[in-house]
């Protein structure tokens, strides 16, 4: 044994033992929760056999069969009407765009000339850029009016995806694979000597989201298109995006990310879609023919206006809508002010409407708190339903008919003053009774949780809420008081729990829940990983779920695996159709992944897929490499291990305790004798993510891993075997070129704490293997891939209680003499002055280690040995990583989202005609088209 394992035994050992003796009643627990477990799973089991692998249907290509010049005709909607001038027009745009080569050169330079006037003189790769994706959007947009149209005259339920974040990523090739277009343009292009690969560089991020919550609802409405669903996504059109981080002086600086400084060729401003959103004023009550009714006046009145993107589905005629709102002021001027020369005065006014889409807030997992915040909110909720209702009332049905016909997702708490303004709607305008328009909303909402972090779960003033939306407010007190009173029968004078549930806390000042507003006013409530909807259930909405059982589910969130495994990583994409009889259809089924290596291991071929894939993986380091050279100016081997941990920084996901484990490592090797040096596993750790500018500690551990990485990377003693590089500005475009360089990737926070991550999914997609802990999505891996294609480590969520618990009593942490000296570098200035980190490091000593960073990690480090020992073994590790590549199926965000409609939505998909190619043979249809402002 060597020390580390010595030590690592002998104190895991004591630590045992002592646990076992200081609590025999803890014994009895851990066995009442196996039991627990197993009941727990049998049941999940039989209910992921109802849900969770739904047949998706087997699709091709939009194109087989078909020859490249070939003419398409569009579906045909109103095929009966006399009108000679319309039927001209009609005629002349029967056909879709070709999309041969020529067309679509012709469609690029045109678009160069005409739409940006340029000269055929002054053509670089931006404007190359932009002429490209605005060819590519013409034909996004026929899809689009099609599916538009199509959704009309079928009237199907629908859904609404209700996010504050979208972080959509680049968005060219995703529009060109799903449209199946991307060789046709690369073939296009390449005549005019450009490279497509180039002109996709040339795209800005759209990085309207933190992190993985707004990837999440980027990953999702892709999968909405793709299975063919009514679905629109609602959200804010930011003028600014999530900052841009550069490193100075080993310190996060943050930069404004001003995202339209090349303008933005995907969105259509719909300048007639526009709603007018009111702030502040008072309420009072009118009678209107005898009946009282209460209305809302005064304040300040915004606009907001439809931004709307196109979203294709892959290889699907459908297309939908992503709407982000952009808020304007509602008069231009005010001309008063104006006329009285207060010119300046005027202007702020009018400024300080268009500031309330003006930038996102930077925070992942913590509350703002902030006015403006809940502006957002409200901004974008209250167009949204504006339009969702206007969209209901041209079929002139009744109100109670709403819910057969809309289904909204809110995405975490932040919209849910959505379901407020449409009970404002239904009651102050629709005059409906309470209780009528309540069940309206009930069946209408769904509410996805996404943290059960205290310190992110969303609480308003009531004094902020009086100010901004007294008439919500009101609302909100109405809903609380019949919920109380059915508290009340149910749990008598149970005043602790009635207080619990209460949507109002009780302090000074008063605070709104939004959470407990949205658990009481939606029919479904989702975690996101199958260990997170249990704590939702037993601890976070413990008293709803005695309340209401049923109401509470389980989506365990997916990634689509367009972006993430096609365009994020080609060559394993090119080699996954290759083996899968030259088909791409595992892009819409991940599923039939699975059945690749079967088949190898009866034709004998594991061995050659394995080279190949070796071999992809080999380029996609050298990638890696390429950026780290640009970007951070540091050398790095491709045959070193890689090592890569990237995500928001938090203490609950425990970067600093990577960066111990740095320190660890780069003690050991600077300790040993050139001899044994040279046996260690080479590695490169990489760490990347954003803090948020508010976070004091989380950018102080940026700066220890990038003063860590100095010292480590210029150390000749080291440097040779280990590498530790600070990867700047983590975002989409960067994770396509980081995740699936990967040999391993750490998904190692507190367990209990990490709702679901889905970069871990990524990275295992990719063919990465997981040192993780029994946290989130990982566990539901393990379940799929294998628990030993995983290197797990660390305290289970019920033994993190129990530790807490002691910590809480006075316990002070166990700190053996390996982890000391990584604490004693710290503490002794050995990477520089690093005086910045030694509270806290004396904090975690003294019992403040709430997320058990020393606590964990002794055994981490013996998880990091096992890495190492395995990685030794070629063979076998990259057999893992292809084992599992090929069993990520179930993290398919087409499973997820197929799960929502199945289990919580009740929706079907309404496929669009598939075009003719003959003029006759086309889809007719004579709709009722009265409104097109939709
Ligand atoms: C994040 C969780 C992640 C999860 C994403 C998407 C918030 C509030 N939550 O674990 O921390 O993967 O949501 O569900 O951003």
């Amino acid at each position: 044994m060597t020390e580390n394992e010595e030590i690592k035994a002998e104190e895991v050992k004591k630590e045992e033992e002592s646990e076992k003796s200081e609590n025999s009643e803890n014994e009895e627990g851990q066995i009442f929760e196996k039991k627990e477990e197993e009941e727990e799973k049998a049941k999940d089991e039989k209910e992921e056999k109802k849900y969770t692998r739904p047949a998706l249907k087997r699709r091709k290509s939009l194109y087989e069969g078909y020859e490249e010049k070939q003419e398409f005709f569009r579906p045909e909607y109103q095929f009966n009407v006399k009108d000679p001038i319309k039927e001209k027009m009609w005629e002349l745009m029967d056909a879709y765009l070709p999309r041969d080569k020529l067309s679509i050169q012709k469609s690029i330079v045109t678009h160069i000339e005409y739409t940006l006037a340029r000269t055929r003189f002054e053509i670089d790769n931006n404007y190359m850029f932009q002429g490209t994706a605005l060819s590519v959007r013409d034909r996004l947009l026929e899809q689009w009016n099609d599916t538009q149209m199509y959704i009309r005259i079928n009237n199907p339920k629908k859904v609404y995806y209700l996010s504050i974040e979208f972080l959509l990523g680049r968005l060219l090739q995703n529009a060109l694979v799903n449209l199946e277009l991307e060789d046709r343009y690369r073939d296009a292009l390449m005549d005019f000597g450009v490279k497509l690969e180039e002109i996709y560089e040339s795209e800005n991020d759209p990085a309207l989201g933190n992190g993985g919550l707004g990837r999440l609802a980027a990953c999702y409405i892709d999968s909405l298109a793709t299975l063919n669903y009514p679905a629109w996504g609602y959200g804010i059109r930011y003028e600014y995006g999530i900052f841009k981080q550069v490193i100075e002086n080993f310190e996060q600086k943050e930069l404004p990310d001003y995202w339209l400084t090349k303008g933005n060729p995907w969105e259509i401003i719909k300048l007639d879609l526009q709603y007018k959103v009111r702030f502040y004023g008072y309420c009072k009550d009118e009678f209107r023919n005898g009946k009282k009714v209460r209305v809302w006046r005064g304040g300040q009145e915004v606009l907001a206006i439809a931004h709307d993107t196109a979203v294709p589905g892959f290889q699907t005629f459908n297309c939908n809508t992503l709407r982000l709102w952009k808020a304007y002021p509602s008069e231009e001027f005010n001309f008063d002010e104006f006329n009285r020369g207060q010119h300046q005065g005027a202007l702020e006014s009018k400024d300080q409407a268009s500031y309330i889409s003006a930038v996102l807030y930077p925070n992942d997992s913590t509350l703002s708190g902030k006015e403006l915040r809940l502006k957002q909110e409200y901004f974008f909720s209250c167009a949204s339903i504006q339009n969702i209702v206007n969209r209901f009332r041209r079929m002139q049905l009744p109100w109670s008919d709403f819910p057969k016909y809309n289904t909204v997702q809110l995405n975490d708490t932040h919209p849910t003053i959505a379901l407020v303004e449409l009970l404002r709607i239904l009651i102050d305008e629709q005059h409906l009774g309470y209780k009528e328009a309540f069940d309206i909303v009930v069946k209408t909402f769904n509410y996805t949780n996404h943290t059960v972090l205290p310190e992110a779960l969303e609480k308003w003033g009531v004094d902020i809420f009086e100010r901004l939306l007294p008439r919500h407010l009101e609302l909100i007190y109405l809903i609380n008081y019949y919920f109380m009173e059915e508290c009340k029968r149910r749990f008598g004078k149970d005043w602790g729990k009635i207080s619990r549930l209460s949507i109002i806390e009780e302090s000074s000042p008063k605070q709104i829940r939004m959470a407990n507003l949205c658990v009481v006013a939606s029919s479904h409530v989702n975690g996101v990983a199958k260990i997170h909807s249990g704590l939702v259930k037993t601890m976070l909405f413990k008293d709803f779920a005695d309340l209401w059982p049923n109401k509470f589910t389980n989506v365990t969130n997916g990634v689509t695996p367009r972006r993430w495994i096609h365009c994020e990583f080609p060559e394993l994409s090119a080699l996954l159709t290759e083996y899968n009889d030259g088909k791409n259809e595992w892009l819409a089924e991940l599923d039939l992944l699975e059945e690749i290596p079967p088949k190898l291991e009866k034709q004998g071929k594991f061995p050659e897929f394995i080279e190949k894939f070796k071999a992809a993986k080999l380029k996609a380091k050298l990638r890696l490499k390429e950026f780290v050279k640009k970007n951070c100016h540091i050398d790095i081997d491709e045959n070193f291990m890689f090592d890569i941990m990237v995500k928001r920084i938090h203490e609950y996901k425990r970067q600093f305790m990577n960066c111990l484990y740095c320190i660890r490592r780069y003690l050991d090797i600077k300790s040993m004798s050139p001899g044994d040096r040279e046996k260690v596993n080479k590695r490169v750790t990489f760490f990347g993510g954003k803090a948020a500018p508010g976070y004091e500690l989380a950018k102080n551990v940026i700066k220890l891993i990038n003063m860590v990485s100095n010292t480590v990377n210029n150390d000749n003693d080291v440097n040779k075997y280990f590498k530790v590089v600070f990867l700047p500005d983590y975002k989409v475009s960067s994770a396509q070129i980081i995740i699936p360089a990967a040999d391993i990737n750490e998904q190692i926070s507190t367990a209990g704490t990490e709702a679901s991550g889905t970069s871990c999914m990524k990275f295992v997609m990719t063919g990465s293997l997981i040192i993780g802990t029994h946290d989130g999505a990982n566990i539901e891996i393990a379940d799929n891939i294998g628990e030993d294609h995983c290197f797990f480590f660390g305290k289970r969520v019920h033994e993190v209680e129990r530790i807490r618990k002691e910590i809480a009593n006075g316990r002070r942490n166990y700190v053996g003499r390996r982890l000391k000296e990584c604490l004693d570098a710290i503490l002794n200035n050995r990477f520089g002055n690093t005086k910045f980190m030694h509270n806290y490091i004396n904090t975690l000593i003294d019992g403040g280690d709430f997320y058990l960073a020393c606590h964990d990690f002794y055994d981490y480090m013996d998880a990091q040995r096992r890495v190492d020992e395995e990685y030794q073994k070629p063979d076998i590790w990259y057999k893992k990583c292809v084992e599992a590549v090929c069993k990520m199926g179930f993290f398919s965000s087409d499973r997820a989202i197929q799960t929502y409609a199945e289990n919580i939505w009740d929706i079907k998909p309404l496929e669009v005609p598939k075009p003719s190619i003959t003029k006759s043979g086309h889809f007719v249809s004579t709709g009722n088209l009265k409104s097109l402002d939709d």
